[in-house]
C-alpha cells in the first residue's frame, strides 16, 4: 500500500504499509500513535491494546521504544479519524494489528527532522512565545543530507527537478531533437575560461568538460540538425555564491538556424512556458509543500516571452539611476535590479535579454551582421537571475580562428573543433540551462545548494 493513496474510500480495508516512524507518541500504557512516512506523505497509525484486535500492551510498549526514523512494517485496518487531523497528513488513520521493526535508526539522529522541516515563520512564532527551537544550519543539513532529504520540502524539490528535466526531454523529442551524450573527459576548456578541473588522462593533461559546447556544435557538423543533452557540467568555481556549483546538471540544445537566431529564442519560449504550465497545473502538491517551508509567490510570466535588447536593459537601469558601462557585462546586482524593473514595467519575471556586446561573450559567439561590436546572443532571466546563456555560433573556420585568437585562446588547442566547420557546416545556434538554477528560481529559493541532491561547491566534496 502507498501512503499517499490512502483516502476515505479505503476505510475498513486491511493494509500492510512499510515506512519510517517519523514520530512516536505514547498516550498511555495501552495506547500510542506512530506517524509513518513514505516520501512526501504521512499517515497516523493508532495502537490500542485490545484482545479483539490482537494487540497486547507489550506491543504498545515495543512501538513506543522504537527510535524515530526506524523502518517499520505496519499491518492494520484503515479507519476514519475521530478528531480532525493536520492538513499535511493523510485524512485517515490505520488501526494497527501488527507492527514489525525492519531496521532501527540510532536513538538520537544528528538532525531532528521536525526542526529541519520548520519554516522561518514557525521559528519566529516560537521565539516570541519563549519556546526554544533549534534551527538546522545549511552545513549541518548537507553534512547529513541523507536525513535532510527526508523533509517534505526536499522531497518536493527533487520531484519538481525531475519534472523539469522530464518536460525538457519531452519537449525536445516532440520538436525532433535527438538526445546526445558528449564526452566529459576532454582535452581543454570549452568556454575559454580558467574555471576547469584538470586531471591526467593516461599521461596526457586533460580536464572535465565545462559544458558540451564544442561537441554539441560538432554534432551539428555531424549531420544532426537538432540535438539536446542532459548531463553533468564541471566548473572549478573559486568563490562561494548562492548560485554557483562546481558540478551542476546542464540542459543543452543546439540547432540549425534557417533564417535568424530568434528561432532558438522561440524554442526557449515554447519550452519554458510548457515547463511553467506543467509545474503549476500538475505539481500543485509539491509546490504547496515547498511553499509551507519556504513561502514564495508564483512566478509571473507571459504566454509569449518578453524579449528586450541589452541596450534597452542598460537604458532602463540608467533611467533608474544605475550607471552601467554600456559595453560591459551586467553584475549580479544590476541583473537583479533589471529583473525588478522589468517586472514593474512589463509584469513578467521571465524574459530574454539579447544582442549582448561581443566583448562579454565567449569566442564562438556570432557577431551581429549590422554591428560587430554586438553579438547574436542572449541570456534568459528568472526573478532577476540568469538561467540560460545562448547564441548563434560562428560557422566558418576563418572567423572562428580569428575570434579565438582575439579572446586569447591558442587555436591549435581546439584545432579539431575548428576544422569541423571546414567540412560543410550549417548556420546554427543553441543554449545551455542550469537545472538547479531553474528549480531554485522558479521556487524563489535562496540557495542553489537546496536544489542539488549532493551539492559540490568549492568547499564540499562529501557526502
Ligand atoms: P555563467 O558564468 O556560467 O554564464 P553566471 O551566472 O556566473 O553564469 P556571468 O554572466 O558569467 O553569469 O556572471 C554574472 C555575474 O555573476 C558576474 O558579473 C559576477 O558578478 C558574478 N559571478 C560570476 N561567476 C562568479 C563566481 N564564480 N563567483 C562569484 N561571482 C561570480
Ligand atoms: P554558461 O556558462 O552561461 O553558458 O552556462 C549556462 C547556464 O548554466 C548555468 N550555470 C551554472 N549553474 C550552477 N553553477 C554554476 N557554476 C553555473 N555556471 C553556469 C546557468 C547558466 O545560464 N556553452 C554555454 C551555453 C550555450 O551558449 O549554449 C554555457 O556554458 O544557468
Amino acid at each position: 500500500t502507498t501512503v499517499g493513496d490512502l483516502g476515505e474510500d479505503a476505510a475498513g480495508r486491511p493494509v500492510l504499509v512499510r515506512g519510517a516512524a517519523q514520530a512516536i507518541r505514547p498516550v498511555s500504557k495501552r495506547m500510542a500513535f506512530v506517524v509513518l512516512r513514505q516520501g512526501m506523505s504521512t499517515v497516523q497509525c493508532v495502537l490500542v491494546a485490545s484482545a479483539d484486535a490482537g494487540v497486547s500492551t507489550q506491543m504498545v510498549r515495543f512501538a513506543t521504544s522504537l527510535s524515530k526514523e526506524s523502518i517499520v512494517d505496519v499491518e492494520g485496518v484503515v479507519s476514519l479519524p475521530k478528531e480532525p487531523l493536520k492538513a499535511t497528513t493523510q485524512q485517515v488513520e490505520i488501526q494497527v494489528r501488527k507492527l514489525y521493526c525492519i531496521n532501527r535508526a540510532i536513538p538520537t539522529l544528528p538532525i531532528n527532522l521536525e526542526d529541519a522541516a520548520r519554516s522561518e515563520a514557525e521559528f519566529e512564532r516560537a521565539e516570541q512565545s519563549g519556546e526554544k527551537l533549534v534551527r538546522v544550519g545549511q552545513d549541518t543539513r548537507l553534512n547529513y543530507r541523507a536525513i535532510d532529504l527526508r523533509t517534505p520540502a526536499n522531497q518536493a524539490i527533487f520531484r519538481i527537478q525531475c519534472q523539469v528535466e522530464n518536460k525538457f526531454r519531452e519537449f525536445f523529442l516532440s520538436k525532433n531533437f535527438v538526445g546526445i551524450h558528449s564526452p566529459k573527459l576532454i582535452s581543454g576548456s570549452s568556454e575559454g575560461g580558467a574555471a576547469v578541473f584538470k586531471l591526467q588522462y593516461n599521461g596526457q593533461p586533460a580536464c572535465l568538460a565545462q559544458s558540451p559546447q564544442l561537441y554539441k556544435q560538432m554534432a551539428i557538423c555531424g549531420g544532426f540538425d537538432r540535438v539536446f543533452e542532459v548531463g553533468p557540467v564541471f566548473r572549478a568555481e573559486n568563490s562561494n555564491t548562492h548560485r554557483h556549483l562546481c558540478e551542476f546538471v546542464g540542459l543543452d540544445a543546439e540547432m540549425e538556424i534557417k533564417e535568424h537566431y530568434f528561432e532558438v529564442c522561440d524554442i526557449i519560449d515554447g519550452l519554458f512556458v510548457a515547463i511553467f504550465k506543467h509545474l503549476n497545473e500538475n505539481c500543485k502538491k509539491e509546490l504547496d509543500t515547498i511553499n509551507r517551508q519556504y513561502p514564495f509567490e508564483p512566478l509571473k510570466y507571459l504566454e509569449k516571452t518578453l524579449k528586450l535588447t541589452y541596450e534597452e536593459g542598460i537604458q532602463m537601469l540608467k533611467e533608474a539611476g544605475t550607471e552601467i558601462e554600456p559595453m560591459g557585462d551586467l553584475n549580479t546586482e544590476a541583473e537583479k535590479k533589471l529583473g525588478r524593473l522589468v517586472k514593474e514595467k512589463y509584469g513578467t519575471e521571465f524574459f530574454i535579454l539579447y544582442r549582448y556586446p561581443l566583448a562579454v561573450r565567449p569566442f564562438y559567439t556570432m557577431p551581429c551582421y549590422d554591428d560587430p561590436a554586438y553579438s547574436n546572443s542572449f541570456d534568459v532571466f528568472i526573478r532577476g537571475e540568469e538561467i540560460i546563456s545562448g547564441a548563434q555560433r560562428i560557422h566558418t573556420p576563418e572567423l572562428l580562428t580569428k575570434r579565438a585568437t582575439e579572446c586569447g585562446i591558442d587555436a591549435s588547442t581546439i584545432a579539431s573543433y575548428i576544422e569541423s566547420f571546414s567540412y560543410g557546416a550549417p548556420p546554427h545556434g543553441g543554449f545551455g540551462v542550469g537545472l538547479e538554477r531553474v528549480v531554485m528560481l522558479f521556487c524563489a529559493l535562496n540557495n542553489i545548494r537546496k536544489t542539488s541532491l549532493f551539492p559540490r561547491d568549492p568547499q564540499r566534496l562529501v557526502p
